[in-house]
């Protein structure tokens, strides 16, 4: 919990109506005292308040259940006192609302046994109608806000189309989507086709969540570092950038393209209001990428959370110094993972709400 103080110091001027507008102010450049923090899948399977729920429902169930949906959205809240909400949900709603079986393995992740081949089945999916059968989604959002009662704001999220292809064609999550790739470069007309179709879908899909009340989206591009420059711009930058653009004055966008140094500056030129990075470089040098004009947010390994909390401290206290603390979002560079202490996850939550310059 935060005290009355702290709680008027993150008043912001913005109008948000929200108690803590931190994490808003921070995607919109405006300066802060210290940087808000989140996690990249702060609701999951570290915390055991989860995974009681994990062990009653199963993993739709979860999604589909807006009053389960908002439960597991505000645990590490209640929890952690992070500075914004991300809703429970997954990217693999989209490739079902547009008609496809999605298994969801306990333990081993997500299996799609109708895979996309070629271009006749790219021509079955549904595109126009698929987000009006993701209105389990908009009404988990809606039970959030109530609940949330404006502590802090409401991340909406989608997969990037080119991620999302990648299951949609290989089945299943893999280390390089060999298979995903060499549909692209043997049919480049029914890859596109399909890279199209996902991204209409998802656009009405990012429209509604803002309709039922998210404040800021982010799009997750996990897989995109299986590209070169030249094929990432093809193959996925493009359809962000309209995903950008449909969005663009109706609510702030944060692109999240995990390995996609190369393009930073491109992703930038979205127009996209903030830009997550990953650990593989250094703050220094995705200020110097991005010219030091747009939030950042990122990129502390969430392997190091294993570390003693005290190194956590220090580690976080420098990444700050490093990005700055305006224009900066605190997060890791990818999901927490399941083996992660709680008091861990807390210690990097604590270590950034204390950080003084
Ligand atoms: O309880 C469980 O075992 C299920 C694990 C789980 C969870 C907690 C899955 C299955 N999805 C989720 C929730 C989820 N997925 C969120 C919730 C909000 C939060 O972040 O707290 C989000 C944002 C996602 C997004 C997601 N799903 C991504 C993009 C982000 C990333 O980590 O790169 C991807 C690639 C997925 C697919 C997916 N869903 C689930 C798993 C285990 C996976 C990854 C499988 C793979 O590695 O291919």
């Amino acid at each position: 919990m935060i005290g009355q103080s702290e709680q008027t110091a993150l008043k912001g001027e913005t109008g948000t109506g929200l108690q803590n507008d931190l994490f808003l102010r921070a995607v919109k450049g405006e300066p802060v005292s210290r940087p808000p923090v989140w996690m990249m899948r702060q609701a999951g399977r570290y915390l055991p308040e989860y995974q009681v729920l994990r062990a009653k429902y199963d993993f739709f169930t979860r999604v589909q259940t807006p009053e389960l949906a908002a439960e597991i959205t505000i645990q590490p809240i209640d929890r952690l006192a992070v500075d914004a909400a991300i809703l429970f949900s997954d990217i693999l709603v989209i490739p079902q609302a547009m008609g496809l079986t999605v298994e969801m393995n306990e333990g081993k992740g997500p299996l799609l046994p109708d895979t996309i081949s070629n271009m006749s089945d790219v021509l079955k999916l549904e595109v126009e109608a698929a987000h009006v059968k993701l209105q389990y989604v908009y009404d988990a959002i809606k039970v959030t806000r109530e609940r949330l009662l404006g502590r802090v704001p409401l991340i909406g999220f989608a997969g990037a189309p080119w991620t999302i292809f990648c299951y949609m064609v290989e089945g299943k999550g893999s280390k390089t989507f060999d298979k995903a790739k060499a549909f692209c470069y043997q049919d480049p007309d029914a890859a596109h086709a399909l890279l199209q179709s996902i991204t209409l879908a998802t656009a009405a899909y990012l429209k509604a969540q803002v309709k039922a009340g998210v404040n800021a989206i982010q799009i997750f591009d996990s897989w995109g570092s299986v590209w070169d420059k030249p094929d990432y711009a093809s193959f996925s930058l493009q359809y962000l950038k309209q995903l950008v653009q449909h969005l663009n004055g109706e609510i702030p966008v944060i692109l999240f393209a995990k390995g996609v140094w190369h393009s930073l500056p491109e992703l930038q030129a979205t127009g996209a209001a903030a830009l997550g990075v990953d650990w593989a470089n250094t703050a220094t040098e995705a200020r110097r990428l991005t010219g030091g004009t747009i939030t950042l947010q990122g990129n502390y390994d969430p392997i190091k959370l294993l570390q003693p909390v005290e190194k956590i401290r220090t580690d976080v206290r420098d990444m700050i110094r490093e990005f700055g603390k305006d224009r900066y979002i605190v997060n890791l560079g990818h999901g927490i993972v399941p083996q992660i202490p709680v008091d861990h996850a807390q210690a990097f939550v604590d270590a950034v709400k204390s950080y003084k310059e």
